[in-house]
């Protein structure tokens, strides 16, 4: 690996970048080594990220506060796959890489905390994963409404008050979702659309139609990331993402004390991931409604390697850009009907009645070149991903709960039961 006591500091880079001396020519010249905190390190996509980082050379600092571990007691559920703490990940990382993840244990809407690690660590940029980020948690009664917004929109704002006041130069990359756009019946461009209106024109951000208080407290944060970026100077990247899929990646295979989590409860878990446990273990798949809700997709390696082209080509001083993030785009019954193709026995698909309000049938078209034109090489579905993830689900099959399958949270109401089972469990 790649270390950086061979490094030294660039004179002219603003970003504290660390470069190789001149005299190692070629490609290692363009190397560029940053401190890096991740925030919403202990995730589904943070804990993974983390160690792409740290393999690839830079410092990374973690921090997490376990909101998602407190969820899951909540909710009586937990990841398919069995997860390491964060400390044992992050001893067990040190142990095969040699390198160190400076860890934060604390939450975000602390802003006292907040301040405190990001001065600590002095990051040249900062992930932020660290949301609650289940469109169905969010739309289970007022108080998971109300939590979800706090958590994430007040999070953020502690986040970008923190880099105004220690270094405005520090590059913020936002995970946002694709879902801030809804399902509007015009191509959907990446961030902003150019509007000719009564003879005038301007380039203005694309319209927002999110379709839960989850996916809504993602646009208050763009707007809030947008303006704070304006008005002090801030570097942003907002990535709005589609649905991720898949289980491993390259450091995560490197010991299964680095696996991170695999959800397919009708709260966390998302669509592919969630028919992929049900094909192995016999279950109907749970296409809602129509099942023609058409939505951008990409494996959980691509997200890394978006995150990392984010970072390599940081946002200009003063500049908020959006990334549409994804490689495809499929409805949820090409997803069931793929995956009931690709599995060995016979998987029946049924159409449940929606309990989401969103359209079942609609027009899609989303660009998503930005992050191609950096040099994305997506990883595309295929058969082979599909039954490697089989693999993964046939290994702990034993371990599903059938009653956390079928959804229980209803868009429609404003009080549900978080699992069917649980009808009248006090959540709050
Ligand atoms: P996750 O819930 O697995 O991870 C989020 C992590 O953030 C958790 O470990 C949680 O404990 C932590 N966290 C939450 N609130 C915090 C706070 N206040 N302070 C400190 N830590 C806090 O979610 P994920 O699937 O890894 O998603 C990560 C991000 O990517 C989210 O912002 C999500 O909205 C976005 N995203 C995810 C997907 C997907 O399909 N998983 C798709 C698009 C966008
Ligand atoms: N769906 C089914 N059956 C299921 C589960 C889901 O038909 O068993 C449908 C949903 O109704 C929805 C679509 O599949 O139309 C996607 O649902 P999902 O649960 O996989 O994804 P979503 O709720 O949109 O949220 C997930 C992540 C969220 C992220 C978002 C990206 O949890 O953090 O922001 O994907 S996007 O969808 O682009 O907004």
């Amino acid at each position: 690996m790649l270390q950086g006591n061979i490094c030294e500091l660039s004179e002219n880079d603003s970003l504290n970048h660390y470069r190789f001396p001149s005299i190692i020519p070629g490609w290692l010249d363009e190397l560029v080594f940053m401190r890096i905190l991740v925030l919403g390190a202990d995730g589904y996509l943070g804990w993974p990220t983390s160690i792409y980082l740290s393999a690839k050379g830079h410092q990374v600092g973690v921090n997490d506060n376990f909101a998602r571990r407190t969820y899951d007691h909540e909710l009586g559920q937990e990841s398919l796959v069995p997860i390491s703490t964060l400390k044992r990940r992050v001893d067990t990382w040190r142990k095969v890489s040699g390198e160190d993840l400076e860890t934060y244990i604390g939450d975000l809407t602390d802003a006292d905390f907040t301040h405190s690690m990001i001065a600590k660590f002095n990051p040249d940029a900062i992930v932020h994963f660290a949301e609650q980020r289940a469109a169905p948690y969010s739309m289970i009664d007022r108080a998971h409404c109300v939590y979800t917004q706090v958590n994430n929109v007040v999070g953020t704002l502690n986040i970008l008050y923190a880099i105004a006041e220690i270094n405005p130069d520090i590059h913020l990359v936002k995970l946002g979702t694709m879902g801030e756009y809804g399902t509007p019946n015009i191509d959907i461009e990446e961030g902003f659309i150019e509007i000719e209106h009564k003879g005038r024109k301007d380039v203005l951000p694309f319209p927002k139609q999110p379709g839960s208080f989850y996916h809504l407290s993602k646009v208050h944060d763009s707007h809030n990331i947008a303006f704070a970026t304006k008005i002090w100077g801030l570097r942003s990247t907002d990535l709005n993402q589609g649905v991720v899929y898949g289980h491993t990646t390259e450091q995560t295979d490197m010991h299964p004390e680095l696996a991170t989590r695999f959800d397919y409860d009708a709260v966390f878990g998302t669509v592919l991931n969630r028919f992929i446990v049900q094909a192995v273990i016999g279950h109907p798949l749970t296409v809602y409604g129509k099942g023609g809700q058409t939505r951008g997709m990409l494996d959980i390696r691509d997200t890394l390697a978006c995150i990392g082209l984010a970072l390599d080509n940081p946002a200009d001083k003063g500049e908020y850009r959006v990334f549409n993030q994804f490689t495809e785009q499929f409805t949820v019954k090409e997803i069931a009907e793929l995956i009931a193709r690709t599995f060995p026995s016979d998987v029946k698909i049924d159409h449940l009645d929606d309990p989401r309000v969103e359209l079942e049938e609609h027009y899609y078209n989303a660009a998503h070149t930005k992050l191609l034109d950096l040099g994305l090489q997506p990883h595309l579905l295929s058969d082979t991903l599909i039954e490697s993830l089989f693999g993964v689900v046939q290994k702990y099959q034993h371990l599903v709960d059938l009653d956390a399958i079928n959804p229980s949270v209803s868009w429609r109401a404003t009080q549900s039961p978080v699992r069917n089972d649980q009808k009248g469990m006090v959540v709050s």
